[in-house]
């Protein structure tokens, strides 16, 4: 185990596989692995967040291809099962990222949206965790935008990156998602179609109108060919830079805690036994259940 860990904490590619199998699937020496790593490191985490089709993908590709190409290593976590980073996604779209997997500098993980044990949000945590002890200095998590997932993901990453796209209605959409709480960036990616440059002034005047001490930028981007992505690297850099830190995090890391608590406290907790003590105590009289569970506290 001592030379597994320093080979995960070295960067040793295969091996961050197998930690984060292990992790995802609470196999032995998960524990372990988790508990080797230091969760104060301040590794950059910026989510990508937007409805489907948004263009979440082609921007990461772009911006990690980007950022890949000066030397930096970066890790991916992709949270959408159509996502090109996934097996399951289109062809053509997979293809056109084909270098982004081939790339040395780049570690791409997808998740299924489905089945994780104890949680999503508590997985992308973890592997998060994962990617700052092995030698990243970036990492990018892409979530389809519905409703909780939106949220989540600006408790977990650093910088939210929300991705719209200019089509009619999209200004009630905008202001009905809540997206304008959590976003510290905006992009208008598909800037190549009509109506883009109006929407991204509809989101300025929107964001204008918010308090902090951030200024949220308004990207014009077109993912397909490669534009805009240098402003929106800046832009991460230097709200990266701005160190502000979402307060959601801490209470979505005290969620984390007890959600680690109950695992624990749970462990010893049998079902079916507890089913067959039952069957015999159930029909004596005076049987009380809440008393009875007291025993478990
Ligand atoms: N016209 C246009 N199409 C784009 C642009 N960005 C992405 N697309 C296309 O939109 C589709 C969805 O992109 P994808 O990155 O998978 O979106 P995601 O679901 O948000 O990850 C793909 O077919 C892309 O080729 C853009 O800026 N302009
Ligand atoms: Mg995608």
């Amino acid at each position: 185990m001592k030379e597994f860990l320093n080979l995960l904490h070295a960067g040793d590619p295969k091996t961050i596989a197998r930690a984060i199998s292990l992790v995802e699937n609470h196999s032995k020496g998960y524990q372990e692995i988790l508990e080797s790593l230091d969760s104060s490191r301040r590794i950059p985490v910026v989510g990508f967040t937007g409805p489907p089709g948004a263009g979440k993908s082609s921007l990461v590709n772009n911006l990690v291809t980007l950022w890949a190409s000066t030397g930096r290593k970066v890790a991916v976590i992709a949270v959408d099962p159509a996502s090109p980073f996934n097996f399951g996604s289109l062809l053509g779209d997979r293809l056109r990222m084909a270098g982004l997997f081939t790339h040395p500098n780049v570690f791409i993980r997808s998740l299924s949206t489905r089945g994780s044990l104890g949680g999503l949000s508590a997985s992308i945590i973890e592997i998060t965790d994962i990617f700052k002890n092995s030698g990243f200095d970036n990492i990018v998590i892409e979530t389809v935008g519905v409703g909780q997932s939106e949220v989540e993901i600006a408790g977990i990453a650093d910088t939210t990156v929300v991705v719209t796209v200019p089509e009619g209605g999209d200004e009630v959409q905008v202001l009905k998602s809540g997206v304008m709480e959590i976003a510290d960036i905006f992009v208008v990616n598909k800037s190549d179609r009509d109506g883009a440059e109006k929407f991204a002034q509809f989101l300025r005047d929107m964001v204008h109108s918010k308090s902090g001490h951030w200024k949220i930028p308004v990207i014009s981007t077109v993912a397909t060919e490669n534009t805009g992505i240098e402003l929106l690297s800046l832009a991460i850099a230097e709200h990266a830079a701005s160190m502000h830190t979402d307060e959601r995090k801490y209470l979505l890391l005290a969620e984390k805690i007890e959600m680690l608590v109950a695992r624990h406290k749970m462990k010893e907790f049998d079902l079916h036994k507890i089913a067959l003590d039952l069957k015999d105590k159930m029909n004596k009289p005076g049987f009380n259940l809440y008393l009875y569970s007291k025993q478990f506290y």
